[in-house]
């Protein structure tokens, strides 16, 4: 499947735009004694100066050149369109990395169409990695062609995973004894947009996080089924503000993977 020239067109646009907006945060990033942090929900859930700057140029950027498009911001929220088109861009994932001097953050934006994600991109500008897909046209790292290791196991790959405040502790510490003692690993970079990344490149044979917001996994999920790998995420669509739990798996452990998060469900409710 080829993009449409109205969605080629935004596409191409994003990748210039990507990178314009990893560099304004490669600025911050490389001067935080500077740069202004609050709170949001608790102590660890944290919002940049940096993070409301880059938004507010992708934000600027996009309303310049496609004024009818929608746009979900992670610090602005929602405007909706009359395009047919949407974004869904996080300015800065792995903000708490960010203001911590951890080099784990990039920048992440999502196009849909009516129904679907059609363009992802993930930029972290500390590895200047840029990862890329299109619906229908692969997933690359950097231009060059990318597939989830199609060879990796519980007992031998990496499993990312996401915490937050936003769920149950049981609901973490159920799934890492599930995983640790099926013989597995984890890894938490914290970046969940990132390590789905990382998932599309076979760095991680898998991703999941109990609860995650549309802006932070849209765009590497795209990346991720263009790899070959599977995905799960309930929060797009109509429950695009809600978010919900995320799974980005190579497709051979899909089924192992499941099993380990159902049995730490099942303990949490008994
Ligand atoms: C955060 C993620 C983090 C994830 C959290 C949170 P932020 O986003 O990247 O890895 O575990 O759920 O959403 O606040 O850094 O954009």
């Amino acid at each position: 499947m080829t993009l449409s020239s109205d969605a080629a067109r935004r596409h191409d646009f994003a990748l210039s735009l990507i990178r314009e907006a990893g560099e304004l945060a490669l600025v911050s990033f490389r001067d935080l004694a500077h740069v202004a942090v609050d709170t949001k929900l608790d102590g660890q859930d944290v919002v940049s100066a940096a993070d409301k700057a880059v938004e507010a140029l992708i934000r600027s950027r996009i309303a310049g050149a496609f004024p009818d498009d929608g746009f979900l911001g992670e610090e602005t929220g929602l405007s909706e369109g009359c395009s047919g088109f949407h974004w869904t861009v996080d300015p800065i994932d792995g903000t708490s990395c960010f203001v911590h001097g951890l080099g784990s953050w990039c920048v992440s934006i999502a196009l849909s169409d009516r129904e679907k994600t059609i363009s992802g991109l993930i930029f972290a500008p500390v590895s200047d990695d840029l990862y890329a897909a299109t619906i229908g046209g692969g997933a690359y790292l950097n231009g060059a062609a990318i597939r989830v290791d199609t060879a990796t196991t519980i007992e031998t790959g990496l499993v990312g995973l996401g915490a937050s405040h936003r769920v149950a502790p049981a609901e973490i510490s159920g799934f890492l004894h599930a995983l640790l003692t099926a013989d597995g690993m984890f890894v938490r970079s914290g970046s969940g947009a990132l390590s789905i990344a990382e998932v599309a490149a076979g760095r991680l044979a898998a991703y999941y996080e109990p609860h995650i917001n549309a802006w932070d996994c849209l765009a590497g999920l795209l990346v991720v089924r263009e790899a070959g790998g599977r995905t799960m995420f309930p929060g797009a669509g109509r429950r695009l503000l809600d978010g919900g739990p995320v799974i980005a798996v190579a497709p051979q452990i899909e089924t192992r993977l499941l099993a380990l998060i159902e049995a730490a469900a099942h303990k949490a409710r008994s």
